[in-house]
């Protein structure tokens, strides 16, 4: 019989009921696991709202104050859904009661917050990990399995975009639960926070540390109603970000990210060119990796599309016959299943707080370098 880990949710916006998800149907499909999530308790300031979300979803009880919630014994670990300016007090506040931490990314408002959050993560010694989801798709984590085995030999570019369109019109206001993302005071940064930081963590998993950075970023639309003041304010998101990078490998990186590209809902695209191979991957067609090998000798040679769905694959045993799919929800199950595994056997799972304070860094520098105009070392 597994032992239960008793998750403490806080929060339970769209990224609650991911995470719910995962610790749902992770007992079913990664049976042989020690751990099994108990869904014990949800927690949010509005009690009408999270009993409902509780009952919905299948929690035990409910919270409407996070400090309540940590002082209890019967919750092991916490999951931090809320907006990015609440992550420190209530990561930092876990650690010293001893909870496991599950955290919504990006890790921090900035690299200063970050790292007192690893500092007190790492003294309190509890297991810790950001949702950088991505890593788990499995035609993402099958590139790095590629990479790791020489397929691409020495790296030579890495591209990745982000690409959304749901901020274009000026009516959408900041702030308030469901635009929480484009006040600053509330989400740090715009897309460089939001969005960028995914394709900063999977290139830095992929491709190793970056270096130093030059970005430009812009905000479109300067001034939005604020969903909780009822005032018109200033934006202080960065709408769009695009950066140049070199890799510590040598290898130069080329990435952009925009929530104003017209027809784009939420493109996540990458490409890594080697000397002996490419691939590329893009999040609308998920379970496809293309794949370049130049080995292939001139009459076979060309792009083939491998469609992710075979058992040998990674983490596809866990599902359905060959050929049928799996989709973005999948990716937090892999990472509940992964995070899991790891408590038996006392490792860390990735990315760790410590990881992901190295993409915030990456983000800081970017945002620094939009507004100087100047190269910025990482
Ligand atoms: C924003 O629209 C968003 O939901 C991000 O917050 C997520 O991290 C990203 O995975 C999808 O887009």
């Amino acid at each position: 019989m597994s032992e239960p880990i008793r998750i403490g949710m806080i929060g339970y916006g769209f990224m609650g009921r991911a995470h719910t998800n995962a610790y749902k149907r992770v007992p079913d499909f990664f049976p042989e696991l020690k751990y099994r999530p108990v869904l014990q308790a949800a927690c949010a300031r509005n009690e009408e709202k999270v009993k409902a979300f509780a009952e919905q979803w299948g929690y035990a009880s409910h919270e409407t104050d996070w400090r309540d919630l940590l002082k209890r014994d019967d919750i092991d670990a916490v999951d931090i859904c809320v907006p990015n300016n609440l992550h420190k007090e209530m990561a930092i506040a876990a650690a010293e009661a001893g909870k496991m931490i599950l955290c919504e990314k990006p890790l921090a408002m900035n690299v200063a917050e970050g790292k007192e959050m690893c500092d007190a993560i790492e003294k309190a010694g509890v297991a810790n990990t950001v949702w950088y989801n991505y890593r788990r798709i499995p035609a993402v984590s099958l590139a790095k399995q590629l990479i790791d085995d020489g397929r691409l030999g020495r790296i030579y570019h890495y591209r990745s975009n982000f690409l959304q369109d749901w901020t274009i019109s000026e009516d959408v206001p900041q702030g308030g639960a469901a635009t929480w993302r484009l006040d600053s005071a509330a989400a740090g940064s715009g897309v460089t926070g939001d969005l960028l930081a995914h394709c900063i963590d999977t290139a830095i998993w992929l491709n190793g540390s970056i270096v130093d950075v030059s970005a430009m970023t812009e905000t479109f639309v300067k001034q939005r109603l604020h969903a909780e003041t009822q005032q018109v304010q200033e934006v202080g998101i960065d709408d769009a970000c695009a950066f140049l990078c070199h890799f510590d490998n040598g290898s130069l990186g080329l990435f952009e990210s925009t929530r104003y590209a017209r027809g784009h809902k939420a493109l996540y695209t990458l490409e890594i060119n080697g000397e002996k191979a490419s691939l590329r991957w893009d999040l609308h067609d998920l379970n496809r990796l293309d794949f370049f090998e130049h080995a292939d000798g001139p009459e076979t040679r060309g792009w083939r599309t491998i469609h992710i769905t075979e058992g040998e694959m990674p983490y596809m045993d866990k599902w359905w016959v060959p050929g049928l799919c799996i989709g973005y929800e999948h990716s937090f199950v892999h990472q509940v299943a992964d995070f899991l595994k790891n408590l038996e056997s006392g490792q860390p799972t990735n990315p760790t707080f410590r990881d992901a304070l190295e993409t915030q860094a990456v983000c800081d520098a970017v945002l620094k370098s939009g507004a100087d105009r100047t190269w910025e070392t990482v």
